[in-house]
């Protein structure tokens, strides 16, 4: 997989940072709040079914002065699932595709956001409503530099939906930690009610589903999301009341996809619903919102990002700089460089840019892959498609090769105070 050089890394640094640019810094010195959210795609935000608001309160979220929504923001996975959705996001690296990253990787630090943040002052918390060593998070989370994690073991679990505990009580029982928490705080939430396969109890059936639609899993997934959506709702109006929503950048996205076009029955339903053929863009296109308190900025970008985007695009808003880690994302609000790299549903040396995807053959060989353009879906010619397909493979090389190096390579670029922060944290 090649080698990864000291100008390498000098490039990769560089193309990450902004020095000024485009908001940067309107949220210094706020509080950040991150709540990623199970299983939330992009296709129901402003979506009406039936003339029903399925996410009514995330739209207004977004519709309000002081949001930022990226309506074409991609997931990135690798074993992992949720907990690389977190990896990616946190760290900017992608994810193993050996193992789920916080298990090969668990006494590994790669110096990602809670890491940046504490060093500039910020408490850094993890809070999810489910048990601790799922997805190896126990372990992993000292490591990826979350101070404490308030897990189900926390929480008093009443009445279990999906997995664990609710989101409306995960995000009620969460306040008053919140309120404890040293400021500037930087909270991770990771909400659970939208699991798959998205069977809540009747009473929560708040949608009118159409008959075909009935005791399917889109019909289901629009029940699960409104609840969670509506829980976002309260717990907003919740942040409001307790006076932590004037001094608090919230940032909001999707883990991964609920409903998988590789699955015949969510296809057929997604594409007649769509009206267009459900395919792995629309599946992968998850939502990011980033409000920050008091600024009048009200936009959408539609320029194509993804999960590893997310770490330079909020240090840049918050106005704090990266000087350790290696980050292969770029701040969206500051680049015109999209580029989206996959290895997971689409196999290496896939890509999502601009104006197109293309989707690597399942036997490996080139010719048979597929291309589509993003706004037409019609067909790509594959030779317009080689550049981005041998930069796609170079990316993810270069980022293995930082995982292979491991906290070797990001210590190396530790000060000693930050160091010993590290070595009391080590091995979990
Ligand atoms: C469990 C939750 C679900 O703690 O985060 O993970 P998933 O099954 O979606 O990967």
């Amino acid at each position: 997989e090649g080698e990864f050089t000291e100008e390498d890394l000098a490039h990769l640094r560089k193309r990450a940072m902004v020095d000024n640019g485009k908001l940067t810094g309107i949220g210094k010195g706020k509080n950040l709040l991150v709540i990623q959210v199970e299983g939330l795609q992009n296709f129901v935000i402003n979506e009406y079914y039936d003339g029903q608001e399925v996410t009514p309160n995330l739209n207004s979220f977004i519709k309000d002065n002081s949001s930022i929504y990226f309506d074409r923001y991609y997931q990135l996975l690798g074993r992992g699932n949720t907990s690389d959705a977190e990896f990616v996001s946190n760290n900017s690296l992608y994810p193993s595709m050996e193992d789920p990253t916080y298990t090969q990787y668990q006494d590994i630090t790669f110096c990602g956001l809670p890491w940046i943040l504490r060093d500039n002052g910020y408490t850094s918390w993890v809070l999810h409503g489910y048990k601790p060593e799922f997805w190896n998070r126990s372990a992993a989370y000292p490591n990826q530099g979350f101070e404490r994690f308030i897990s189900e073991e926390n929480y008093n679990v009443g009445e279990v939906i999906a997995l664990g505990l609710n989101d409306k009580d995960f995000f009620k029982q969460s306040l008053p930690y919140l309120k404890e928490m040293e400021k500037p705080f930087h909270a991770f939430m990771i909400t659970l009610s939208s699991h798959t396969p998205f069977t809540m109890p009747e009473k929560y059936h708040v949608i009118k589903l159409r008959p075909e639609h009935k005791d399917t899993m889109f019909g289901n997934y629009l029940q699960a999301i409104h609840y969670t959506d509506e829980a976002i709702g309260e717990f907003i109006e919740d942040l409001k009341k307790e006076g932590l929503y004037d001094d608090t950048v919230i940032a909001i996205y999707g883990d991964h996809f609920a409903l998988s076009s590789m699955d015949e029955a969510n296809e057929k339903i997604m594409t007649d619903y769509l009206g267009y053929q459900y395919d792995y863009d629309s599946m992968m296109n998850i939502p990011l919102i980033i409000h920050v308190p008091g600024e009048e900025i009200n936009e959408t970008v539609s320029k194509v990002s993804c999960q590893l985007d997310f770490l330079p695009t909020i240090l840049n808003i918050m106005g704090v700089k990266n000087e350790k880690g290696v980050m292969f994302g770029k701040d969206i609000l500051n680049t015109e460089d999209s580029f989206v790299a996959q290895q997971t549903y689409m196999l290496k040396g896939s890509f999502i840019d601009n104006e197109k995807v293309f989707v690597m053959s399942r036997d490996g060989v080139y010719k048979h892959s597929r291309a589509y353009y993003l706004d037409t879906r019609e067909p790509v010619d594959l030779e317009k498609c080689k550049e981005n397909y041998n930069r796609a493979i170079e990316e993810i090389n270069k980022s293995n090769y930082v995982l292979r190096q491991g906290g070797r390579f990001s210590l190396s670029h530790l000060s000693g105070k930050d160091s010993t922060k590290l070595v009391a944290h080590a091995g979990g």
